[in-house]
């Protein structure tokens, strides 16, 4: 049903932020998992929080999707003014602490959609840890401009979305 552009889209955030659902295997959680819209045979993005309350460093090591051809877990590292983005083989996540992949940061990239992911979505991943421990996450797909060229422009979760609800 038609309705006006502004309003779900502020639904669509708030309900993706709200959400809070959190998958989790023993002391590793990975929460407030979403992504961005993004067309079939596009990358899609995947932003989550992992955190460990164990006692003993943990390490996400790969990621699954049955819905890319692949997932990468991506790093934005800014250097002399220049953004840049490098796979990583590994991401730790301390002993009773936390990992933020958020826009500007740690994130994942999946590679070629096999599916059109609008708002609403929800996209299926299984995180793999480096003790072999897996935990499936639905990305809920929220609202927001896909990353032009995948670059993750230079900007934080918040000036981001902000941008994104005033340009609309
Ligand atoms: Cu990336």
């Amino acid at each position: 049903m038609p309705r006006p552009a502004l309003l779900p889209i502020i639904l669509a955030l708030s309900a993706a932020s709200a959400q809070a659902s959190a998958s989790r295997s023993g002391a590793l959680e990975a929460a407030d998992a979403w992504s961005r819209p993004a067309a079939a045979g596009l990358n899609g993005v995947g932003y989550m929080t992992l955190a460990n309350h164990g006692p003993r460093a943990e390490a996400l090591v790969k990621v699954e999707s049955p819905l890319a051809q692949a997932v990468e877990i991506h790093r934005t590292t800014m250097s002399a003014g220049v953004m840049s983005m490098a796979a990583q083989p590994r991401v730790e996540i301390p002993a009773g602490g936390h990992v933020a992949f958020a826009p500007g940061a740690y994130h994942l990239m999946f590679v070629r959609l096999k599916a059109t992911l609008k708002a609403g979505d929800k996209l299926p991943a299984t995180l793999v840890f480096a003790d072999g421990r897996r935990i499936g996450v639905a990305f809920a797909v929220g609202s927001g401009a896909p990353p032009v060229g995948h670059s993750d422009a230079a900007v934080t979760g918040v000036a981001e979305r902000s941008q994104f609800v005033t340009k609309k």
